[in-house]
Formats: C-alpha cells, structure tokens, sequence
C-alpha cells in the first residue's frame, strides 16, 4: 500500500488521534492541516516559504488542473512534485466537488458528470474512469475518489440515491486506478445529515477497504452543532487503522473539535482566501487589517505570534499595503494564516500526547471566541 498509518497516541480526555502517515514523499505528521494549492500553487506563497511554515503536505485539485494545463502537460514534466518544485507529500481532489460548485450546466448521470469550463464553456465530462486517470498522471501521494457532495439542505431520497452512486463510482474508481502501489486512494463517505444514510455510505465504502477514507459532504451551510453531530457518529464507523480526512473544513474550532472526534486530517481555502482580502486569524479572533483603526498601529497582527510576518511588519504597514493594493500585503497576511493553523494544529498534537485537548480547547476558545472562525 501506498501510505501507512501508525497510530501513536490517543488523548485520554477527548479521544482525539496523535499518528503519523508514511506516504512515498515523506511523514505527515497527524492531525495536520494541509494548506490547498489549487492551481499547483498555494496562492501567494513559495514552496520554500511552505516549508519554512512547516506546512507538512499540501491539496491540489484535479478539476483545475484537468481544465489548465491539462494533465499530459503535467505527465511530461514528470507529474506535478516536479512541475510544481514541491518534494513533500500531495493529495489531490478528485473534481467531484468542484464540478458541482464551479461549472455549468452540470448533467449528473450513472457514467459521470457532464460540465461546461467554467473558463471557456466548453463542454467537458468527468466520470470515475477519467478521475483516476487524471490523477493518475498528477501523481500525487493521496488520490481521492471521484463522489458527489450532495447539497444542503437535500430531502432522504436525493441523498441516498446520491451516496449509492458514490459508492458505485468508488468500485469503479478502484478497478480504473493504475497505480496503487504509490498513490493511495481514499473513499469519501457521503450521506448528507442522514444518520441511517452516514451508517449506509459508511458501512458501503469501509467493504471496499482502501488505505484512507475521507468524510464529505459537510460545511455545505449547515450549522457548525450539525457538522460536530454527524461527526460524532460517523467517525466511529470508520476502521482504526487508517487515516479519516474531515474535507473541506478549516475554521480553527471546527479544527480542534473535529480533532476530537478523531479527524487525522483537513484541508480548507479559507486561511488563504480571507488572507487576501485582509482577514487575519489571530489568537483574539479575526482581525480585518483595512479597518482604520489600525492606521497607526506598529503592533504586529497578533502579538503572540512568532511567524515571519508577525516578527517583521506591523498592523499599520500591511494596512498601508492593502490600502495601496501592493500585493505583498496579501503575501504577508497568506503566510501568517497558514502558520496560524499549522501552529494550531502543532499544539493540538503536543495536547493530545499530554492528555489534555479538552483544556487547551477550552483555554484557546475563551481567547478567540466561540463560533467565530
Ligand atoms: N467531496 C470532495 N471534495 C470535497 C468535499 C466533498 O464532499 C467537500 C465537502 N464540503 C469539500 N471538498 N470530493
Ligand atoms: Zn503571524
């Protein structure tokens, strides 16, 4: 198999995971937040300056790739940790997803989705065959399953059909997959907010035993108490062995408690999204860097931050940027967001081996706020 999942540790207050996934480009160390390089870039950021952040392993996204440059043109460049200079691990998404939240005139049937680009409106189609093909020449360490996120709020019949398919193209994405000896190929459950259909898609996709299994079809707009419910009983039906991704989900509490209900893994735009239009995730809660208020501010974004934004530049300087529409206003604040949730997500694996995640849930929300992100 392609990657290994060793479990070190499990916190003796919350029952939140410490482990560790060998996958052919190296160790991530778990739970761990990956930062999404879309496009084969994190947005703003270097590869060097990843590294420099820890960032451990990265997402890419095989719908936009598919779209540009193609995957030929990765293939030759000898797939994309060669074409992008990035040597640590990479998972990347299926475009299951992505086809249904970015294109046009999406036409779902059992063979796939039928799409227009979103980019040039031509027509295009995804099914599971060609999702493992894709990916097959991408060449990441973690290939996801090619399933359909189903909406919310969605009635019972729609998701169940919906999660039945899903586990059909999974059987397809397995026999279509050309290189499970380096490239492991998570399940992702479906269901919607259906306990009995959570039960069926999980009990579905666990038979099919694959080296990881991923939880999708949450943060669609239901209420964060939803997301945390759903998760308290479907994280149990997967095995112990193998590593859970919560896809998707990048806020810093849904982070911490889905930790604790044995999440190994997230990823999410958000950081580098709200980075570049100055949005700021602090110890204190978000801070919206063009507010005026900040205009003679020579404190650093948060001052208990130890990052190589947070110890060069000050409030008032990365607002001055922003408010001139420089672009390493936006480089500055990509980089303190990303290391804010990989530091995060740092002392979330030391609180698991001390056996004390409940408190330092506890310490950090007081600090930042409940239900903010
Ligand atoms: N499926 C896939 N990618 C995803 C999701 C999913 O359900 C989500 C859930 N919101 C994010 N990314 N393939
Ligand atoms: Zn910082």
């Amino acid at each position: 198999m392609a990657v290994k999942y060793e479990l070190l540790k499990v916190c003796k207050q919350t029952g939140a995971r410490r482990g560790r996934l060998h996958t052919p480009h190296g160790v991530i160390e778990t739970p761990i937040f990956m930062p999404v390089g879309t496009l084969a870039t994190v947005k703003a950021m270097s590869p060097e300056e990843l590294k420099d952040m820890n960032a451990q392993i990265i997402l890419s996204n095989t719908y936009h790739l598919f779209l540009r440059p193609g995957p030929d043109i990765v293939l030759e460049a000898g797939g994309l940790h060669s074409f992008m200079n990035w040597d640590r691990p990479i998972l990347t998404d299926s475009g299951g997803f992505q086809v249904f939240s970015l294109s046009n005139l999406r036409k779902i049937e059992e063979a796939g989705v039928h799409f227009r680009s979103h980019l040039s409106g031509e027509k295009l189609f995804i099914g599971p065959e060609e999702a493992m093909s894709i990916q097959n020449s991408l060449g990441a360490d973690i290939i996801m399953a090619f399933d359909e996120c189903a909406p919310y709020p969605a009635d019972h019949d729609y998701v169940k059909n919906s999660l039945e398919r899903t586990t059909r193209w999974l059987e397809r994405c397995k026999i279509a997959h050309q290189r499970p000896h380096d490239q492991a190929l998570f399940g992702i459950v479906q269901g919607g907010m259906y306990r009995d259909l959570r039960e069926q898609s999980a009990r579905e996709i666990v038979a099919l035993d694959l080296p990881g299994y991923a939880i999708g079809g949450l943060s669609v707009g239901e209420p964060k108490e939803m997301m945390d419910e759903v998760l308290e009983y479907t994280v149990p039906l997967l095995p112990e062995n193998k590593p859970r991704y919560l896809m998707g989900v990048g806020s810093p509490d849904s982070l911490i408690d889905g930790a604790i209900r044995g999440i190994d893994m997230f990823d999410c735009v958000l950081p580098t999204r709200i980075a570049r239009n100055g949005t700021c995730m602090t110890s204190q809660g978000r801070l919206v860097i063009r507010n005026a208020k900040y205009k003679r501010d020579f404190t650093p974004l948060d001052p208990a931050c130890d990052c190589y934004t947070c110890r060069n530049y000050t409030r008032a300087y990365i607002r001055h940027l922003f408010s001139a529409d420089e672009i390493f206003g936006l480089r500055l604040t990509s980089y303190h967001n990303l290391y804010f949730l990989l530091k995060l997500m740092e002392e979330v694996r030391e609180a698991i081996m001390e056996d004390r995640l409940l408190d330092f849930r506890n310490q950090f929300f007081a600090q930042y706020g409940l239900n903010k992100d």
